[in-house]
């Protein structure tokens, strides 16, 4: 009897603790048939209920609205160019066989000399007028994408016989992708303690929103280069440089065209579907890359006001390109495409076409409108695939015969 007792004891014991382990967990869900109803919230609804009646209203109201929402509940705010930022070119030397020029240039970004960050570009020796370009963060430092090169995510030679130059910064040199990365005395800012350290006029910026910034001041420095041609210029992104890639277009529409690589959850994928990484995961996993007003959304997608085809519409009108990869189902591919589709609407005011509406096949890239989006066969990475459909891509828009 009292053994009994005892064991009943215990059993109960052991299913409390097991409860709250399992209040703690956060369910990842891999079936579409386990998605929730749910609903899209229409971009093209102001705050006060009302509809946007053209495209002079978006652009000069709606816009900044969702803007604000994304900056205010997800990434914080993207401060503007700092006083005093000068740039200076390190080094130069031609590459790749007489194919190219690399070009070291620090950006300095205020007067003290102290705190600056490296901009990697490469750019086609023997263009006869100023290039179109493809900006984007790098995740292991300038000089690993050298060796980058070969293994395809900075295929130089690729983007350079196509005629586009390419420059990259040190994601870590901006913002170091570390939890920590708030706290600490920072002298030299870009260098150890993160943008965000030194320059806090962003109040509560999380890294996504250090890293767009950073994107920014490489197109500062580019709309200085007379070899750039800065109306040109196509910010680009894998992954969480993804997010930040279509954050940095959101914001800096000074860039003319936006590439979302495998970005995922809060970058391209639709939140609501609550497929692969979800709100929780990812606020729990990497709470640097948010402001903390994010956090009242942890297991309650439906409750944020906007959903990720609002950030891809912020894109308008200037040509997006989200892409996927078929075993990145951490990042949703449909969800990714969905994105895409659903910013249509937005597109549709000022005359141009989204994705067709049709999921494609893997390999399939449907780029021949404004919008365009591929499927790759494979794992999370950028590939020399997708740099050609985007070559291609930015081609047709850049380029058009
Ligand atoms: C994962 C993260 C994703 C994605 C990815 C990456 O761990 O959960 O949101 O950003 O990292 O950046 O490679």
């Amino acid at each position: 009897m009292v053994r009994t007792l005892k064991c009943m004891l215990l059993t109960g014991l052991f299913s409390l603790f097991m409860g709250s382990l399992v209040a703690q967990e956060i369910v990842i869900n891999y079936d579409e048939a386990k998605i929730p109803a749910y609903e899209l919230p229409d971009p093209l609804i102001f705050n006060n209920g009302k509809k946007v009646a053209n495209a002079d209203e978006w652009t000069e109201k709606r816009r900044a609205e969702i803007l604000e929402i994304f900056a205010q509940e997800m990434y914080g705010h993207v401060p503007a160019r700092p006083d005093g930022q000068h740039f200076k070119v390190l080094r130069e030397e031609t590459v790749y066989e007489g194919l190219g020029i690399r070009k070291v240039v620090r950006i300095f970004l205020d007067e003290t000399g102290k705190h600056w960050f490296d901009v990697l570009m490469h750019l086609p020796k023997h263009a006869s007028k100023p290039v179109p370009m493809f900006a984007g963060l790098n995740f292991k430092s300038n000089d690993a994408t050298l060796d980058e090169r070969a293994g395809s995510r900075w295929p130089y030679e690729l983007i350079l016989k196509a005629g586009f130059g390419v420059a990259t910064a040190w994601r870590d040199a901006v913002e170091p992708d570390g939890k920590d990365s708030m706290i600490g005395e920072a002298d030299f800012a870009c260098k150890d303690g993160g943008v965000r350290a030194w320059y806090n006029q962003g109040g509560d910026w999380g890294a996504i929103s250090a890293w767009a910034w950073g994107l920014s001041r490489i197109l500062d420095y580019l709309q200085t280069d007379k070899a750039v041609d800065a109306s040109k210029v196509t910010v680009i992104g894998h992954s969480r440089l993804g997010k930040a890639a279509l954050w940095a277009g959101a914001n800096d529409t000074r860039f003319a065209m936006v590439i979302s690589n495998c970005s995922g959850c809060c970058g391209a994928a639709i939140s609501r579907r609550v497929i692969g990484e979800n709100f929780a995961r990812i606020d729990t996993s990497f709470p640097h890359w948010f402001t903390r007003e994010f956090d009242k959304y942890k297991n309650k997608e439906a409750n944020f006001p906007a959903d990720q085809h609002w950030l891809a519409a912020l894109a308008a009108p200037r040509p997006l390109y989200i892409a996927s990869a078929t075993e990145d189902l951490w990042a949703d591919p449909k969800g990714e495409w969905l994105a895409a589709l659903h910013a249509a609407p937005v597109y549709a005011l000022f005359g141009k076409k989204g994705v067709k509406a049709n999921f494609p096949a893997p390999e399939c890239p449907d780029f021949s409108e404004t919008v365009a989006y591929h499927l790759r066969t494979g794992k999370h990475d950028i590939t020399a695939y997708d740099w050609q459909q985007y070559i291609h891509f930015a081609q047709r828009i850049y380029q058009p015969k």
